[in-house]
């Protein structure tokens, strides 16, 4: 190490916080990646390490990005730092040791190549012990259907991060309706344009506002959903 160089571990945990939050800004991937290991090591959870030091750091990114202070290169290497960051968390997320519940495919929808906040959505489901399928960005209508014949999924989880493409998803669920397809599976709708209102009017079965909620929505839907079956 220089003798300019930060060493992050001496830092006292708000300031190591505040160091990643600059760090993601400037897309420092390795930094990113030490520091997430150095608070796991100080006995930080997981969820909290996500929370506090990641997906904060992204929220301060996208101020700016809309501000139009950083510029697409940029972001992308604060995309891929966030991403160091959550491969370390994916396992512990996931290691709750919960019996699988059910099964999702998930995706982004055509047009749009956001999938910080899907993979999210999809460690957290992981987490809560559902089997996830994750069929990547830029979903076009065919191949959701295509997933969801293949995979036989419980639930579908669609993710728009655009204005001008959270419209798709209703495209989407228009051809399960027209083929007879829509009632067999819950379908789940997120990302940040969309609202709970949105959800409704395209005929999506929950709006999930975030990673935490989607997961909550996906247990609760399901479990209603074989009490009902047994009921009948
Ligand atoms: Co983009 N981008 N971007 N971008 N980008 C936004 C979304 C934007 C709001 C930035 C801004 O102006 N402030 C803006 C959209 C404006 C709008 O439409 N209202 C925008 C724009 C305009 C664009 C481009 C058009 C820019 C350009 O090229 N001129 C372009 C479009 C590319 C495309 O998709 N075709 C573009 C490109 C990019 C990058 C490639 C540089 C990069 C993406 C990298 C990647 O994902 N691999 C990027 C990023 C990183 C962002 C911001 C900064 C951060 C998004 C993010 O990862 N957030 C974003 C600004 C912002 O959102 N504040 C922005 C962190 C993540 C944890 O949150 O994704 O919201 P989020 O996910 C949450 C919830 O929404 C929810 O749970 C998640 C976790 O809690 N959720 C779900 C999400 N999906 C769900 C699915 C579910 C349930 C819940 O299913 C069940």
């Amino acid at each position: 190490m220089s003798d300019d160089e930060l060493d992050l571990a001496t830092l006292p945990d708000d300031e190591l916080t505040q160091q990643m939050h600059e760090d993601l800004y400037d897309g420092m991937a390795d930094e990113i990646i030490e520091g997430t290991q150095i608070l796991l090591r100080r006995g930080w959870g997981p969820q909290r390490v996500l929370n506090e030091a990641l997906v904060e750091g992204m929220r301060i990114v996208g101020v700016d990005f809309r501000d139009g202070i950083l510029f697409v290169p940029e972001v992308l290497l604060a995309a891929n730092a966030m991403k160091g960051g959550m491969a370390l968390l994916r396992p512990l997320l996931a290691e709750t040791g919960v019996q699988q519940i059910g099964k999702v495919v998930i995706g982004t929808v055509k047009g749009d190549i956001h999938d910080i906040g899907k993979n999210l959505v999809a460690m957290m489901l992981e987490g809560a012990g559902f089997e996830v399928v994750d069929i990547g960005i830029n979903i076009d209508v065919q191949t959701y259907l295509s997933a969801l014949e293949e995979h036989q999924p419980d639930i579908l989880g669609m993710s728009a991060l655009l204005t001008t493409t959270m419209p798709y998803m209703k495209v989407v669920i228009d051809e399960m309706t027209a083929r007879g397809l829509r009632d067999r599976y819950i379908v789940l709708v997120g990302g940040a344009p969309l609202n709970e209102e949105f959800g409704v009017a395209i005929g999506a079965d929950a709006y999930c506002r975030d990673a935490a909620v989607a997961a909550e929505t996906a247990q609760t839907l399901i479990r209603a959903r074989r009490d009902l079956a047994t009921a009948v």
